[in-house]
């Protein structure tokens, strides 16, 4: 089972806010003690610093959909841990990967994103429960009877397993049909169940676990349209008919042929009147440079105007783990440097990037003193499997590097090769630092390499590269 919740983000306490909490008391005290500067508000000026913490100032989370297969990348994680407040798991949570045959779960993978957002204090959006998609063979050759109660099964064993530790379910996703009829998609639920299947849904949901949000999920349904009138209609019945709804999801995927609309912010406020959240789920859009940019802050600034739009996703971190690599629609490209759409994403939240912010990849910093540490797997087999850690020097050459690097029981490390490891208590965590290899020019690279047994999976988390 997953620990249960311990802290939340809630309100603004990201760890990076939390960073900013600390700078902002020691510049108070310092000006305290100065009474004669009485520049007190300029401490009230600095804004958030991340999309997490600049959201969570208005109110709102900032999410990424997340592959468990690339949290053991240090610069995936590191980006991950320092600018999101929820996380959304991409495929993990799918029906085929939960429940590939029938009766028999498998929660793994989406209990490694979930304990690494928890660990995090982040939240955890559920995707999702009844799909036509990622819909292993076994449901659809059903009966109706049968896949009712495979339905129910299925919506009752996943909630149960995460309940307390998501904070809104996607419990029906893409139920419509695109284009202009407004009729439901055909799909094994459709078909053998009929138009009452996203009710029952709904439903069992409410009765497995009543503190999580429970929402309608789509995509083409961003403005008003044939399609989003058809899911309003549905709302609209639901919450005059006591069907438990909280919120409705827009996914917003938008490309030069499905550009953001115009009336977006209206069709959200819409729904929101309606009396449910909203909440900007799988967000993407196509482009580069300044358009990009500009689409991107017109979506911020039209979940801000909606004092519903509770949170926005973006549907991955880097571009080149993107479903459309190739349109590169996210807010950091393949090397995790802030795009220009992350600028415009963060200002339009009301934060600013702090010049002086030594986590941030796109600040320069102190010359001389960085590292980065990159990981990946080089061999795996059965039972465990050889990492190596890659150690770059940043502009400057250094003299010495450290890293942590964390396994998780039952692993155990039998050997370390061309690094140097100390432990700690637990046994879990080892510091590697150099053995002859801790002189290096500015941007060369070293490597060192290690053999764990006692699991082919999961891979180790691989902390930030501290420099000497
Ligand atoms: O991003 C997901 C990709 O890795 C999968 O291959 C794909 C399979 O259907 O699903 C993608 O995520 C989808 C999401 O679950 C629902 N809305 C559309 C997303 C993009 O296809």
């Amino acid at each position: 089972m997953i620990r249960k919740r311990t802290r939340t983000r809630a309100g603004g306490g990201t760890p990076a806010h939390g960073r900013l909490r600390a700078v902002l008391g020691a510049t108070t005290t310092a000006l305290l003690t100065v009474t004669a500067l009485a520049a007190l508000p300029q401490t009230t000026a600095h804004a958030a610093g991340t999309l997490g913490a600049a959201a969570a100032e208005k109110g709102r989370y900032f999410g990424a959909a997340v592959a468990a297969n690339h949290l053991g990348e240090a610069q995936y994680a590191a980006t991950l841990n320092r600018e999101f407040s929820s996380v959304t798991p991409e495929n993990e949570m799918k029906w085929d990967a939960v429940e590939p045959n029938r009766g028999s779960f498998s929660f793994s993978r989406a209990d490694q994103i979930v304990n690494h957002a928890r660990s995090q204090g982040m939240d955890v959006r559920g995707h999702t429960l009844v799909w036509h998609s990622q819909l292993p063979g076994w449901v659809s050759g059903l009966g109706a009877s049968d896949l009712r109660s495979a339905m129910n099964n299925h919506i009752t064993q996943v909630m149960t397993h995460y309940k307390g530790e998501i904070h809104s379910w996607d419990v029906v996703n893409e139920a419509f049909q695109d284009g202009g009829s407004g009729a439901r998609r055909s799909s094994p639920f459709q078909d053998k169940l009929g138009n009452g299947f996203i009710e029952e849904a709904f439903r069992t949901a409410r009765a497995t676990d009543p503190a999580a949000k429970l929402c309608y999920n789509d995509y083409n349904t961003d403005g008003v349209n044939a399609k989003s009138n058809a899911v309003y209609d549905m709302v609209k019945d639901f919450k005059s008919r006591g069907v438990p709804i909280d919120c409705v999801g827009f996914q917003s995927h938008f490309n030069p042929n499905s550009p953001v609309p115009s009336d977006y912010r209206a069709n959200l406020q819409r729904f929101a009147d309606l009396g449910v959240d909203v909440q900007i789920t799988e967000l993407d859009i196509e482009g580069s440079g300044q358009a990009q940019a500009t689409n991107y802050g017109n979506v911020v600034r039209a979940c801000l105007a909606v004092t519903r739009c509770t949170g926005i996703t973006v549907w991955g971190i880097p571009d080149k783990y993107s479903w459309r690599s190739s349109g590169t629609p996210l807010l950091f490209d393949d090397n995790y440097n802030k795009k220009p759409a992350y600028d415009a994403a963060l200002s339009a939240l009301g934060g600013t990037t702090d010049p002086d912010d030594p986590d941030d990849p796109d600040d320069p910093g102190t010359p001389g003193a960085g590292c980065t540490a990159t990981y990946t797997t080089a061999e795996q087999w059965g039972s465990g499997y050889n990492g190596k850690v890659t150690i770059t020097a940043g502009s400057s050459p250094i003299t010495g590097w450290s890293v942590d690097v964390t396994m998780t029981s039952p692993q155990k490390v039998l050997s370390v090769w061309n690094g140097s490891p100390t432990w700690d208590s637990s046994g879990n965590v080892m510091t590697v630092r150099p053995s002859w290899n801790g002189s290096l020019a500015a941007g060369a690279s070293t490597s060192f390499g290690f053999t764990v047994s006692g699991g082919a999976s999961p891979p180790p988390q691989v902390g930030a590269c501290t420099a000497s």
